[in-house]
């Protein structure tokens, strides 16, 4: 009878709980609530941020605290690679115009072991090419079409329709994504693509005892703690890790890595620049919530909405703030803001209501104050630009038209971008 009792109450909270999220999302300019964002540039303990030197000896710090403690977690420790295995190279790629090279990173801490599968694409064009970096959603296999790229071995998330089944890839898979990877434009322009499937690093799902978390848990511990990272942390962990082989590899200029990422691989590049800044340009494509938005402004995925459907990504104490983002000491302008002198790419999509974009574009704009105070130009435009018409500055943006998706259009904003820096 009280088993009865429990799941009857269980259930009305639950459709309750259910209702509440449907009713919360706001995708309506005029119900966007009023907010309050903190000024980039003033202390926790209220004083001003005047000099360059303040800001980074003193404010900049505090931030990327205050993200470490309450939204991504901290990484618990430290794990370099133990062993790096070259599986095969070719001079032979892409028609010829390109080298590829895939190798694997290995990771060992007691009898546990961790295997991140590395492809990487270089322009022969180039003795040391500039590159982009970004992680993948479903394999290396999926991002071009060439058939000696090797199918991953890792749990991917169930899709039959491009042949993942019982959470493994099949031949089927191959070349399923790569509509989102102009690997040839890529590489005629002059860049390296290296690309890794986040899997490798920790599968995706709310289970925190197949990926790199469990390397560090202390005796009967079966999750991260509450100021521990959730999944976003641990791939952006292992962005950094491909960084530490990438500044070994003589064909790579390790000092022009861009990182970028689409989605929930938008947040993770993100943090990842944040946090380690040999990462010399940033590129957010539609991150959205917990990504480039501001959390502040309720429109679209919230942080109760994010933090129900994907308990795994952030840590623990990031759930302090559903449905309470004012209690929140930083928004996403200020992580924004810690990428700063180095140039951050920020791209929306008109259809991707979901991830704000508007909220995406302010947040580029709030942190440009910070570029400034640096003596350089952050976001050139003041107000929204047009779909379809990017902005440039050592802040750049574009909203397009279209989907959430990432397409030639983004591509080619970010070469030019590159262009303009690297
Ligand atoms: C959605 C999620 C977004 C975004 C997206 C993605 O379901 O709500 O925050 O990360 O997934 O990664 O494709």
């Amino acid at each position: 009878m009280k088993a009865i009792l429990f799941a009857l109450l269980f259930s009305v909270l639950f459709v309750s709980e259910t209702f509440a999220q449907k009713r919360n999302v706001i995708d309506d300019e005029a119900n966007v609530p009023e907010y309050k964002l903190p000024d980039v540039l003033t202390r926790f303990n209220g004083g001003k941020v005047k000099s360059a030197k303040v800001w980074f000896n003193k404010q900049r710090p505090e931030i990327l605290k205050k993200f470490t403690d309450e939204v991504y977690g901290k990484v618990p420790g430290k794990l370099d690679i133990s062993d790096v295995k070259v599986w095969e190279t070719s001079d032979d790629a892409i028609n010829g115009l390109a080298k590829r090279k895939q190798l694997s990173l290995f990771f060992k801490k007691g009898d546990r072991s961790l295997e991140v599968n590395v492809l990487m694409y270089l322009p022969k064009s180039q003795q040391k090419a500039p590159v982009f970096l970004a992680y993948n959603f479903s394999g290396n296999h999926a991002v071009y079409n060439d058939p000696n790229i090797r199918l991953t071995e890792s749990w991917v998330n169930n899709d039959p329709s491009v042949g993942i089944i019982n959470n493994q890839v099949t031949e089927q898979s191959r070349a399923t994504a790569s509509n989102r990877w102009p690997v040839e434009e890529i590489i005629k322009a002059g860049y390296g693509l290296v690309t890794v499937y986040y899997g490798d690093v920790d599968p995706d799902k709310n289970d925190f005892s197949d990926g790199i978390e469990q390397f560090f848990y202390q005796e009967n511990q079966t999750r991260p703690k509450y100021d521990e990272w959730g999944s976003i942390a641990a791939w952006s962990w292992g962005l950094s890790r491909v960084m530490d082989y990438l500044e070994k590899d003589e064909q790579v200029d390790s000092k022009k890595v861009a990182v970028l990422g689409h989605s929930r691989l938008g947040k993770t590049a993100l943090w990842a620049g944040a946090t380690d800044q040999r990462f010399a340009m940033v590129i957010s494509n539609e991150s959205g919530c917990g990504g480039a938005a501001l959390s502040k402004r309720i429109f679209g995925e919230t942080v109760q909405i994010i933090n129900t459907s994907f308990p795994h990504w952030f840590c623990g104490n990031f759930l302090k703030y559903n449905n309470n983002e004012e209690e929140l000491q930083v928004d996403q302008h200020m992580l924004l803001a810690l990428i700063a002198p180095r140039p951050l790419y920020v791209a929306s999509a008109e259809g991707d209501k979901w991830a704000d974009p508007r909220g995406e574009f302010l947040s580029a704009k709030y942190a440009s104050a910070v570029y400034e105070l640096l003596g350089l130009e952050g976001l050139p435009s003041k107000v929204m630009p047009e779909v379809n018409h990017p902005v440039m500055g050592t802040i750049g943006y574009h909203i397009r038209s279209g989907k959430h998706d990432l397409t030639l259009y983004d591509w080619q904003q970010y070469i030019k971008f590159a262009d303009k820096f690297f």
